[in-house]
């Protein structure tokens, strides 16, 4: 801090001093680049130690005259440096509050990347479009246990002790008297023996059989079998019930057929096609030129069966049938291999992404 002025005794080098104070307070807030900057200023010209208040320390030197006119100039300056450095202050304080909104500005709107979320089995996808049809047609879902009795997986179902479908080659056995369950249909006996009709019932689920794993078979596989019971049930129903299923799945100009087949638990049985969902009936490689794919087995539930449940043959029909899931997941999809729906292979599974389709 330039000192010597503080010798001088005349008026004139005050006032000389003040005038100088006054230029270097203008170029120094010029120059000002910070808020610290700012507060430096401040205590360098109006603190204890400041510029100014050795300036009126410097008034005793001066005559009684003088002295209350130095001291009106020098008071005058510190109230404009005040005033100076305030405005100063609260220009830059905006001027930093204004920068920080903006950089700290957040858009809530901001679309994020999606979170890596898992896709829904194309099975699932199927089996809910198929509860929802039959949900809609006043079809009831029930479900039962995997691991099953040998009472209703087969002895209710009319398939005796020696039939080949109980055969040690098909059926995981648990013991003498407990089975894995081979199909859903023991779901159904389950229901007949408690429920009495009308009954509308459709049961999906894991079903297994000791079978060779290939592109079409797998020894853990998916059924949903369906059962309708009630006075004067008729054949008519099962095809105009399969019908609507296939059309609601794969399209309304998908057409059903029957062809005679063989179940113990259903008389008559038969095997049902529907027009192929590749080709639309043309003929094609799926269904090997004929215009047709086998999806399902159904009948008329066998009056044996109904009377093994508990419900009178006499007064009571009813039409089942058992459709794999599997199957008519592939058919919808055009999965070639069945295999890569129980691998857990990301590459597939992603495939089947509802929100956002692979680009
Ligand atoms: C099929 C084919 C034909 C069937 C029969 C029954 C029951 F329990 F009512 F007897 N449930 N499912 C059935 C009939 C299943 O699967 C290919």
């Amino acid at each position: 801090m330039p000192n010597e002025w503080a010798c001088k005794e005349d008026t004139m080098s005050i006032r000389d001093e003040l005038n100088r104070l006054d230029e270097e307070m203008e170029k120094a807030l010029g120059n000002l680049d910070s808020l610290t900057a700012l507060e430096a200023l401040r205590v360098m010209m109006l603190g204890k130690k400041g510029q100014l208040t050795a300036m009126m320390r410097m008034m005793g030197q001066l005559s009684a005259e003088e002295r209350p006119q130095m001291g009106q100039l020098i008071n005058e300056r510190r109230e404009r440096f005040t005033r100076m450095l305030d405005e100063r202050q609260q220009a830059m304080q905006k001027k930093e509050r204004e920068l920080r909104l903006q950089m700290e500005r957040l858009d809530v709107t901001e679309p994020k990347p999606l979170p890596e979320i898992g896709s829904v089995h194309p099975n699932t996808l199927v089996l809910n479009e198929v509860v929802d049809c039959f949900t809609g047609m006043g079809f009831e879902v029930v479900e039962g246990p995997e691991v099953e009795l040998d009472h209703f997986n087969f002895e209710l179902l009319n398939i005796p002790k020696n039939h080949p479908a109980r055969d040690a080659q098909d059926t995981f056995y648990i013991d003498d008297n407990v089975v894995l369950r081979t199909h859903t249909s023991p779901v159904q006996a389950r229901t007949m023996t408690t429920r009495k009709p009308p009954i509308r019932i459709i049961c999906p689920g894991r079903v297994y059989r000791a079978d060779e794993v290939d592109a079409t078979h797998s020894p853990v596989f998916h059924q949903i079998e369906g059962l309708v019971i009630d006075e004067g049930v008729s054949m008519g129903d099962l095809k105009a019930t399969l019908a609507a299923f296939a059309r609601r799945l794969y399209g309304s100009d998908i057409h059903v057929r029957f062809r005679p087949s063989f179940f113990p638990f259903t008389e008559p049985s038969a095997e049902a096609d529907l027009t192929c969902v590749s080709c639309r009936g043309k003929g094609c490689r799926i269904c090997k030129g004929t215009g047709w794919i086998e999806v399902l087995g159904c009948g008329m539930v066998n009056p044996h069966v109904l009377e093994m449940c508990g419900i009178d043959p006499k007064r009571y029909s009813g039409f089942a049938f058992g459709i794999g899931l599997e199957r008519i997941t592939m058919l919808r999809y055009g999965i070639k291999d069945m295999r890569l729906m129980y691998e857990g292979d990301l590459r597939f599974l992603r495939q089947f992404r509802e929100d956002v389709k692979e680009g």
